[in-house]
């Protein structure tokens, strides 16, 4: 096999051990964990507002939408790696449930992933008149973990 060859063999098993290593062990501690989910969900919540805030009329609808949107529907992909093992704990808003009722906690997940991708997709498109619409029913995914998994703080 030539060298480039082996460089390339070499690069694609790296990656494909990092993108296996387990969740746990990307967090030197829970509370990174923590610290780490928190940010991501803040940094959804503040884009997500500015959304909302067009959709109420209290600020201009433009471009700033889709990007917004696309930040969101990023960012969703973060946090929910970072609901490790013996996270429940300290500064934490994640109630014990999560860990107890898995599947559901990923499903809904997953649905306020599908929702904010649609959000996305529709504020790409420019058309204003469907934004209302698919912003509730993301809001609604949103509510839906917060509802059964987020401790009132
Ligand atoms: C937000 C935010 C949330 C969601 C949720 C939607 O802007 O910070 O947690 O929307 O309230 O129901």
């Amino acid at each position: 096999m030539k060298l480039s060859t082996w460089i390339g063999v070499a690069a694609v098993a790296a990656v494909a051990m990092l993108a296996s290593t387990p969740a746990a062990a990307q967090f030197a501690k829970p509370e990174d964990a923590v610290k780490y989910r928190q940010s991501a969900f803040s940094l959804m919540g503040a884009h997500f507002s500015r959304i909302g805030a067009v959709v109420k009329g209290e600020a201009p609808y433009g471009p700033s939408v889709a990007t917004d949107a696309k930040l969101v529907e990023t960012l969703s992909h973060l946090p929910f790696a970072a609901f490790v093992e013996g996270s429940d704990k300290g500064d934490t808003g994640a109630k014990p449930e999560i860990w107890m009722n898995r599947e559901d906690f990923d499903k809904k997940a997953k649905a306020m992933q599908q929702a904010v991708a649609e959000l996305s997709r529709v504020a790409a498109s420019g058309d204003q008149g469907a934004l209302k619409g698919a912003f509730g029913d993301a809001g609604k995914a949103c509510k839906a973990c917060h509802d059964d998994y987020r401790r009132r703080r």
